[in-house]
């Protein structure tokens, strides 16, 4: 691995918790986005290899890139539970406490999440920060319906909400609803951070994912990929 080459470190992340955590026939949720990717082809190449894996996908997009690989993939509400997820992140804290949803597939990634056992988050070393909030704003998705209100609620948080856009027109999530992207100096409370807004009318569900990771395997720009657990 070339030093600084981002989509390497991927790779590797994504590769080796798949294979340390993948075994056959287990059900796998994967995860969205361009280090989950990585972690999608390797369950394909097991799945070629004779394993028998039954997979949930965090998104349309997702689901699409599994199926055109032939793994196969079930409805999350025919399993009884998930062995074991592999899905990216933003930010990573030292507790393995996260920020998702810039990828705008935070709902679905949250449900698949709280129903699995191993949730294994892959990602490089620039997503590890001390404290959440410090390098990315936090992705919340919100009901369609009054979500100038829902904004304003969210504000009074202490947060600048962006509506995010997609072609000049607000961005549409898999579950139909508008995300904003809320830029805090710093998250110092996530847990009280989370109760708050998931109180306020039209939250559909905020990227704050905590005391849900089990592990989360980084790859370094020294070519290393090491373990957070
Ligand atoms: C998903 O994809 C998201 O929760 C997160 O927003 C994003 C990370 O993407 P990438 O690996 O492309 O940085 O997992």
């Amino acid at each position: 691995m070339t030093e600084c080459d981002p989509k390497a470190m991927k790779k590797a992340a994504a590769e080796k918790a798949v294979d340390e955590y993948v075994k056959d026939g287990m059900t796998v949720g994967l995860g969205t986005g361009s280090t989950a990717y990585f972690a999608i082809m390797r369950v394909a190449e097991l799945v070629k290899q004779g394993y028998r894996l039954k997979c949930v996908a965090t998104s349309q997009q997702t689901e699409d890139i599994a199926v055109e690989n032939g793994i196969e993939v079930v409805d999350i509400n025919d399993v009884d539970y998930i062995d074991v997820t592999i899905d990216g992140a933003d930010e990573v804290d030292p507790k393995l406490n996260l920020i998702k949803g810039l990828g705008g597939a935070l709902l679905r990634e949250k449900i698949v999440a709280a129903a699995t056992q191993m949730e294994v988050i892959v990602v490089d070393e620039s997503k590890i920060v001390e404290s959440l909030g410090v390098k990315t704003s936090l992705p919340v998705e919100v009901c369609r319906f009054g979500h100038v209100r829902t904004a304003y609620g969210l504000k009074l948080q202490g947060c600048e909400p962006v509506l995010r856009m997609k072609g000049g027109e607000p961005f549409v999530s898999d579950g139909g609803n508008y995300i904003y992207d809320c830029k805090f100096p710093q998250i110092d409370k996530p847990f009280f951070l989370q109760s708050a807004i998931d109180t306020i009318p039209g939250v559909v569900e905020c990227g704050l994912f905590l005391n849900m990771a089990a592990a989360a395997v980084v790859a370094h720009k020294d070519g290393t990929v090491t373990e957070m657990k």
